[in-house]
């Protein structure tokens, strides 16, 4: 057991990032404001304790708005480029822990290493796209309809940010947030999933390096730790201007009207129930690509994972022999060896939902494709990993109008026109990535019409995950509406004010109102 931990460098990666070892007590991190029970994080890997943590205290709460609060004061004045410097370190900074971080990210979520490098890309390329933005935090000037007045709108940073993030994206989450705030003006304050703690200490001890080698507050970035109890401290408080959570449809539903109880600003990144539309003229060959890695990449448990297959009839067997036939190569073990494709999941709830949806599919009339099943016996010795499954299903069961976080994909058959396809795709509760898989520029162009996918991603001959951090990601629907990472994602962590200079002797008022005194 201790083999992994051993073998794959797993001690020297959290002896660098300063994680205490798991006979040494609890990891506070840095400006970690926690000392109530102790969370204990184990690895879905090979289900050892890596390390463990304190959750968060109201007490403790208290003492970290309060450290953040005052931080606001003295960052806020900084300017916008000076900000961007501030970020700009924090990325060289990941670059140098780049592999650390990545397998700690593995370890403790279960993704494959490279994977974990992955996210840990994500977040230096947001590091940057942050850097550029902060020279570029825009309003725009319109012209006053009164003589010698100048109008203009500008915008100022929020306040206290509170990041609510899940255990699947556990380091880039937060950062796709963090980085913006930060350049923003604003603090944070950072849950991340009581599942994957030991990721938020490390990243905050990163950044409150940066922090301290520049003189700076570390309050700008805070960390508390623990489950929805600790979330609601953030989504009920009115000093939190602005909530940014990321996970479960019935979470964000709980907390979009938890903070629009205070008319403060959510933003919500929810479940996704992500299809790609195969069509008489997909090329098969990156079908099956762009679908397989859609559907067993991080176990299925990506908001983008590909969930359904919606295949036109006269090409549904080859597709359906194809997507079988590469399921048949892939190699499921620890994510820490490179020679695996699928680790496990998070834990053995995620694993009972994985079972339940495959007994659903079957007792709704659907048909299994590829097995699925748990996996037991050597090297799956934490319960965790199972089998990636195929079911042929129909878009209306309800196991499939409904996100199952693990390897699971549906096939579906359309026949006649790609609409009938789009209508199947669009034909669920969320909205979050879409693609079709056709060299057919009138498909294509029509999936991408108004009249097309009703989701905040669609794609066209690539799969619905691995989306750039240059784009607005979000998605609509149940999937909460909101947009974070690339675009003009920046707006939601700043406040908008409309400013107009008269620079006359006279006061004419707007509208043509006349008032003589
Ligand atoms: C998520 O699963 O919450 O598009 C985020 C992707 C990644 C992010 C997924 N860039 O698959």
């Amino acid at each position: 057991m201790e083999a992994i931990a051993t073998n794959f460098g797993i001690k020297e990666a959290l002896n660098q990032l300063g994680i205490k070892a798991v006979n040494e007590g609890t990891s506070t991190g840095s400006n970690n404001f926690s000392n109530g029970d102790i969370i204990d994080s184990f690895s879905p890997v090979d289900g050892e304790l890596i390390a463990s943590v304190k959750s968060t205290t109201r007490e403790d709460y208290e003492m970290a708005m309060k450290t953040a609060t005052q931080a606001f004061k003295t960052w806020r004045l900084m300017p916008a480029p000076q900000r961007g410097e501030i970020v700009r370190q924090f990325g060289e900074k990941l670059r140098e822990n780049k592999e650390a971080l990545g397998k700690l990210v593995s370890y403790e979520m279960g993704k494959s290493y490279q994977e974990g490098l992955g996210e840990v890309q994500e977040m230096i390329d947001i590091c940057d796209f942050a850097v550029g933005l902060s020279r570029q935090l825009h309003g725009l000037t319109m012209h006053s309809e009164r003589p010698g007045h100048r109008m203009y709108e500008q915008y100022h940073p929020l306040g206290v940010v509170g990041i609510i993030s899940a255990f699947n994206f556990p380091v880039a989450v937060w950062s796709w947030n963090t980085a913006l705030a930060w350049i923003c003006g604003d603090v944070c304050i950072w849950k991340p999933s009581e599942k994957t703690p030991i990721c938020g200490v490390a990243c905050q001890n990163i950044i409150a390096e940066v922090l301290r080698e520049n003189n700076l507050p570390e309050g700008i970035s805070c960390l508390i730790n623990g489950d929805y109890k600790v979330g609601e401290f953030m989504t009920k408080d009115t000093r939190v201007p602005l909530i940014s959570a990321t996970g479960s449809t019935r979470m964000g539903k709980i907390v979009a009207k938890e903070v629009a109880g205070r008319l403060g600003k959510s933003l919500l990144e929810l479940g996704g129930n992500n299809a790609i539309i195969v069509t008489p003229d997909a090329d098969i060959k990156m079908t099956v690509i762009g679908a397989v890695f859609g559907a067993v990449g991080t176990a299925g448990q990506r908001c983008t994972s590909t969930r359904r297959l919606i295949i036109h009839e006269s090409i549904y067997d080859k597709v359906k022999n194809a997507v079988a036939d590469a399921y048949k190569q892939l190699r499921i073990g620890n994510p820490l060896d490179e020679t695996n494709h699928v680790g496990p999941l998070i834990d053995k709830d995620a694993v009972k939902m994985y079972e339940n949806a495959l007994e659903r599919v079957v007792e709704e009339g659907g048909k299994i494709v590829v097995d699925g099943g748990v996996l037991s016996g050597d090297g799956y010795e934490s319960g965790c990993y199972v089998k990636p499954a195929i079911a042929e299903a129909e878009n209306h069961f309800e196991i499939v109008q409904h996100e199952t976080f693990a390897p699971v994909l549906y096939l579906i058959k359309y026949s006649g026109d790609v609409e009938n396809a789009i209508e199947f795709q669009n034909g669920v509760a969320q909205g979050l990535s879409s693609a079709i898989m056709t060299n057919n520029l009138r498909e294509a162009e029509r999936f991408l019409s108004h009249a097309g996918s009703d989701c905040g991603i669609a794609n066209v001959n690539i799969g619905t995950s691995g989306a750039e951090i240059g784009g607005a990601f979000g998605g609509e629907k149940e999937t909460g509406g909101g947009r974070e990472s690339g675009s003009d994602a920046w707006k939601i962590y700043m406040r908008r004010q409309t400013n107009t200079i008269n620079y006359t002797t006279e006061l004419p008022l707007a509208q043509g109102i006349k008032f003589d005194l």
